[in-house]
């Protein structure tokens, strides 16, 4: 017998799940309650595939939390330590959320659909919670929900070629992070250019679990000549790229700056941010751990918990994400390192359930 999830209306599934069944998807993780798929071919294949061509991946379980109402603004600002008075309709901010000692709670996009009404597209923790708490406790004048709407990711350098295919000419000229909104099948949709890899591309919110499969057959019937392919978040290009993942390379245990986060906290200019006065104080002292890239030297086993980083016998961090990269012929790794080993350069030891592999301290990811 092999090992599975155990179906239940638990573990939520998609919109596009038929599709991705019939897509042959091999593996799942749970995010958000949702699945989300984790491989098609192989990570390697999947790996090359993203890197050269497009994938469709469903990314539903990116679940947004719809602020709307007079208080709206308010209460988004009390969310995050970025400066949120300058965004714009159109605009999508990654926005670290902290709670009051300035704890990550989130590392979500926020998407500003009007002057009172904003999107918060979260990371695989249950922000909606802590929001209806905060509007509930500060009285404030907002509707907070999970509407019926479902991120769907087009990654991959030929992309543009795609999307342009199903939406026209107009989405080659979305900058990165704004959003427009397009007709599909007489529904408008926002879509964005952003998504969770470094090949670019863009993210459609489907808005309907109805158009779902439409738009998911559409995609892959214009795709045909780019060799589209059915993909999801990739662990190899991820952590090539040092994009963060919630609950794995952070937690509510580190603040915004350990995380690296902190050119996007204003915090001296977000007011009414909670967790401002805690990490107005971090931001002065700075951080005594931070993230960084991490050179693994031989093959590394699937990272299913975190690694102790070792000086000899002193622990001086964690390896939180691994995979082995054919692109870099290395291991490549993110991990949190006390500030006395975190410049470029410095060696230590990662400590594996198949043995300790030598590693390399770097500041800078892969891509
Ligand atoms: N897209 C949407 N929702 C999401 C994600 C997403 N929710 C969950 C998760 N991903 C949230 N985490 C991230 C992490 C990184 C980025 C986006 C969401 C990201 N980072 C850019 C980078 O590293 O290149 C920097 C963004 C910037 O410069 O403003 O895109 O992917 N809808």
């Amino acid at each position: 017998m092999t090992t599975t999830i155990a179906p239940s209306r638990r573990v939520r599934r998609t919109p596009f799940s038929d599709g991705v069944t019939a897509a042959g998807v091999k593996g799942y993780t749970v995010y958000n309650h949702m699945l989300l798929p984790t491989v098609f071919r192989s990570f390697e294949e999947d790996y090359h595939h993203l890197k050269s061509a497009v994938q469709v991946w469903d990314v539903a379980c990116e679940r947004q939390v719809e602020i709307r109402g007079p208080d709206a603004a308010r209460l988004v600002q009390m969310l995050t330590p970025r400066n949120l008075s300058k965004m714009q309709d159109g605009q999508c901010f990654y926005v670290p959320m902290v709670d009051e000692t300035g704890g990550m709670l989130n590392d979500p996009v926020a998407l500003k659909l009007d002057e009172d009404r904003y999107w918060i597209s979260i990371a695989d923790s249950d922000l909606l919670f802590w929001v209806k708490g905060l509007a509930y406790g500060f009285r404030l004048d907002v509707l907070v929900d999970e509407p019926d709407v479902s991120p769907l990711a087009i990654q991959g350098p030929r992309a543009d070629d795609l999307m342009a295919a199903v939406f026209g000419d107009a989405v080659r000229d979305i900058r990165f992070f704004r959003y427009k909104r397009l007709a599909f099948k007489g529904r408008d949709l926002i879509v964005a250019r952003s998504g969770y890899s470094k090949q670019g591309g863009f993210e459609i919110y489907v808005d309907g679990s109805d158009i779902a499969m439409p738009l998911w057959h559409a995609l892959f019937e214009a795709g045909k000549s780019l060799d589209v392919h059915a993909g999801c978040p990739n662990l190899i290009e991820r952590i090539e790229g040092g994009m963060l993942s919630y609950g794995n390379d952070m937690t509510r245990h580190n603040t915004p700056h350990e995380c690296g986060l902190g050119r996007f906290c204003q915090t001296e200019d977000a007011l009414g941010c909670v967790g401002r006065d805690a990490l107005l104080r971090v931001a002065k002292e700075g951080p005594v751990q931070q993230i960084r890239a991490i050179e693994i030297y031989g093959h590394v086993p699937p990272c299913d918990r975190a690694w102790p980083l070792m000086d000899g016998n002193l622990q001086v961090g964690q390896v939180t994400s691994a995979a082995n990269s054919p692109d870099f012929a290395t291991g490549v790794g993110i991990g949190m390192v006390r500030m006395t080993h975190w410049s470029s350069g410095t060696e230590l030891d990662v400590i594996t359930p198949d043995g300790p592999r030598a590693v390399m301290v770097h500041e800078t990811f892969w891509i």
